[in-house]
């Protein structure tokens, strides 16, 4: 059982080693114990492993996704840690699992911050390794110090700078939630005094219209189901918002706004060690992409919000590239979670859909203990130090925060990411171990457990349907499941009652990660 003595071992110890081990990569160069090249993640918003065209999609044309994967390492077997946004990113930011602290499911637009100050993030640990620091796009980790005691209008506190970020420039929660507005270090960009911002996730403004109430005013999209607030920009929202007219986003540009303000973030720092996360909206709802990609997919709305995405990550790697920063920036492609295609509003998602399979090979999708709740895409590239292969390696995104606390020389505080693990040799291709096991969170908390061939998830009393609209097989189940993913990556056949010893081995294993919180030595 791998725990955190594992952190212990040098980065240059382990490295060499495995370096070693590899005769087949014994080209590449072996990374030094600390090495500061720039980090960039790119992080979608429930991007499916069937999405992109290098993992299978035809639907949708992704060429500079594929490119990136052409020059890295494309994981088949990698895992956000939950299948909804917040406690997964709230895993892969802090190293511990979200289901260790509560309040951590997915935030409504007004929630104070989830991360504390005093909780060390991936972002301190940037810092502490020297590197400047931005998170760009959509945040969903809440703001300020109380939830609905934000005062829109002023400077909010704590926010993203407390947490190691030294520029932000985010969307509070995702676009389907208000305030519909950007925040920039902290502070609503294009304010109006004249015209404050007020927010409520309990009750409507006097005088404000609704989708509910006012359906005839829903003239970019509506609802299928929920999202039947406040309107912006003719699409009704989750919470009410009132004022802030000059700082309202607009939905078709989002996509322009935070890749602006990414490249410029890396032009203004193109001569220090940088770490920016960027992540976008896309192809969360409502799906409202730019003109220019309008049309792009015949899968409308959501398949053109793809090659949106995909259009994103051509800017950043061609901003990489015009200033020789290409071969210094180690390249993080992945998602939050797993792909829903209804998730609220008509934008005609499932009509479209046709042979397109975000799930990939998968059963299940966003909000699921099913695999493709959390198995998503994700790619690394780093030219020169990675090569470019397949790694069928089981891996999660919870690793990040210690693995590159490894490559970078930076020696973690006591208690800090917990749940972290140094996986640095798998994420850069030197081996194709990766972990002994990976914890998965669903959308009700359930959590299952892959350990090699087996995949374990827990009984619990949940729906099979998620109940409020989206059309996905949650996988809640009453009884005990194993799946043997080397032959059914579909989990169809549940063999939990031929093999009960492996079903105690891993009752045993999510025992154990449970109730021992893991101490750093
Ligand atoms: C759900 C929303 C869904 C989406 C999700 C969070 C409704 C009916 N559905 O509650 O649209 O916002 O929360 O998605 O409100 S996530 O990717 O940010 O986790
Ligand atoms: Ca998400």
């Amino acid at each position: 059982m791998q725990n955190g003595y594992y952190i212990g071992i040098s980065s240059f110890a382990f490295l060499t080693l495995s370096t070693a081990c590899n005769q087949s990569q014994k080209s590449l160069r072996p990374a030094p114990p600390a090495m500061k090249p720039n980090i960039i993640f790119i992080y979608a918003d429930d991007l499916g492993y069937g999405d992109l065209e290098c993992y299978g999609a035809t639907r949708v044309k992704t060429p500079n996704v594929n490119k990136l994967a052409s020059e890295g390492i494309r994981f088949t077997n990698a895992h956000a840690a939950a299948s909804t946004s917040t406690p997964s990113r709230y895993a892969m930011l802090t190293g511990e699992y979200a289901w260790r602290q509560p309040g951590t499911d997915v935030a409504p637009g007004d929630a104070g911050m989830i991360i504390r100050p005093e909780r060390y993030t991936l972002a301190d640990m940037f810092k502490q390794a020297g590197y400047t620091t931005a998170a760009i796009g959509k945040w969903h980790l809440g703001l300020g110090d109380k939830t609905g005691e934000q005062d829109w209008n002023k400077q909010i506190s704590p926010a993203l700078t407390d947490i190691g970020f030294d520029y932000s420039y985010i969307m509070a929660a995702t676009a389907d939630r208000v305030p519909c507005v950007y925040v920039e270090n902290g502070l609503v960009v294009n304010l109006d005094p004249d015209d404050p911002i007020e927010v409520s996730y309990k009750r409507n403004f006097a005088g404000e219209p609704t989708g509910k109430d006012n359906p005839e005013l829903l003239y970019r999209q509506k609802p299928s189901h929920g999202h039947d607030m406040s309107i912006v920009n003719g699409i009704s929202r989750i919470g009410f918002m009132k004022g802030g007219k000059k700082a309202l986003w607009n939905d078709e540009t989002i996509a322009d706004s935070i890749t602006a303000k990414a490249v410029r973030f890396i032009h203004q720092h193109q001569s220090e060690p940088f770490f920016l996360y960027f992540a976008t909206n896309d192809v969360h709802v409502p799906r409202v992409p730019n003109p220019r990609f309008v049309g792009k997919t015949e899968m409308g709305p959501r398949g053109d919000a793809i090659a949106q995405f995909d259009w994103c990550v051509g800017e950043i790697l061609s901003t990489l590239d015009s200033l020789g920063l290409a071969d210094n920036t180690l390249v993080i492609l992945s998602s939050d979670n797993g792909p829903v295609v209804d998730d609220g509003y008509a934008d005609g998602a499932e009509e479209l859909l046709g042979e397109h399979t975000p799930w990939g090979p998968f059963r299940g999708g966003k909000y699921s203990a099913f695999e493709a709740g959390t198995c998503i895409p994700c790619i690394i590239r780093w030219p020169g130090m990675v090569e470019p292969s397949i790694s069928t390696a089981l891996v999660s995104q919870v690793d990040w925060l210690a693995s590159l606390a490894a490559l970078t020389g930076t020696a973690l505080p006591d208690g800090a990411a917990p749940d972290s693990f140094n996986e640095l040799d798998t994420w850069l291709g030197r081996t194709t171990k990766g972990r002994d096991y990976v914890i998965e969170q669903a959308a009700n908390k359930t959590l299952s457990v892959i350990s090699g061939k087996w995949k374990y998830i827990e009984p619990n009393d949940g729906p099979a349907m998620v109940p409020w609209g989206p059309k996905i097989e949650t996988g809640y189940n009453k009884e005990p499941q194993l799946y043997d993913m080397s032959t059914d990556r579909n989990e169809r056949r549940n063999l939990a009652s031929e093999n009960p010893e492996k079903v105690k081995e891993l009752q045993e294993v999510l025992k154990t990660v449970r109730t021992n919180k893991i101490t750093r030595k």
